[in-house]
């Protein structure tokens, strides 16, 4: 008997603004798609464990200062740092969920408004990196984020950059729509947690029809 030809796993991201739920539902998201017999990797950006992840977490606690480009080119060196273990992962039938991914990469760095430092300009360096087979997208409104708790003491963590990020997510998922599935998170953890799992199934069940792991372009 010929053996079958292993079946790769799907790349799904998740992504959304802070509040949203990304965390708790990337945990929820891996437990139900083990409990159905996949195999399952969860990873999130910024990884902070590595050492280009050690200067980026540094960054953020506001114990240190970068220069907004630099800073940006190490979160997207931290992405490609794990570019061949996400490969490798998916390669080998594994589903990797990631929390947080070039979006955000893009995004946060932009809404910085530094004229240097356009969306454009933000998104080069992602181009070539693992394209997920799916992006869920998190949508909150700032009202039902403000309900979920005040800012945390992280630079970002402020009403400003909040807006712009808002907005900024806007404009580029909106070019990336092909990829990216905007799921209502102002709802029960459950209901978002079984919209989600729909989701993802439904993307592992394409991936046939996708073929190899692509690039983003
Ligand atoms: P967490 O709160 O999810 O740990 O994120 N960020 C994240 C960037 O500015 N660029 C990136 O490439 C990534 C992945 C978003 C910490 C903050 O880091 C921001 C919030
Ligand atoms: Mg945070």
């Amino acid at each position: 008997l010929e053996s079958q030809p292993m079946r790769r796993g799907a790349l799904i991201i998740v992504e959304g603004l802070d509040r949203a739920g990304k965390s708790s539902q990337c945990e929820l998201l891996r437990d139900q798609l083990l409990t159905k017999g996949h195999a399952v990797e969860y990873i999130r950006f910024p990884d902070r464990t590595t050492p280009i992840g050690k200067l980026i977490d540094s960054y953020l606690r506001n114990a240190s200062h970068q220069d907004d480009h630099s800073i940006h080119l190490l979160f997207s060196a931290n992405r490609w740092e794990l570019a061949k273990h996400i490969q490798d992962t998916v390669a080998n039938g594994t589903t990797v969920i990631v929390d947080r991914y070039s979006y955000s990469g893009a995004v946060y760095s932009a809404a910085k408004a530094n004229p240097t430092l356009s969306l454009e300009w933000a998104w080069q360096p992602e181009v070539g990196l693992p394209r997920p087979d799916i992006c869920l997208f998190l949508s909150i409104s700032p009202e039902e984020a403000a309900k979920r708790g005040g800012f945390g003491a992280e630079r970002y963590e402020n009403e400003t950059m909040q807006s712009r990020v808002r907005q900024l997510f806007g404009t580029l998922l909106d070019r990336q729509r092909d990829d990216v599935c905007v799921i209502d998170a102002g709802r029960t953890v459950d209901e978002v947690s079984e919209e989600i799992v729909d989701v993802a199934v439904k993307c592992i069940s394409r991936l046939d029809a996708i073929g190899p792991l692509r690039a983003l372009g």
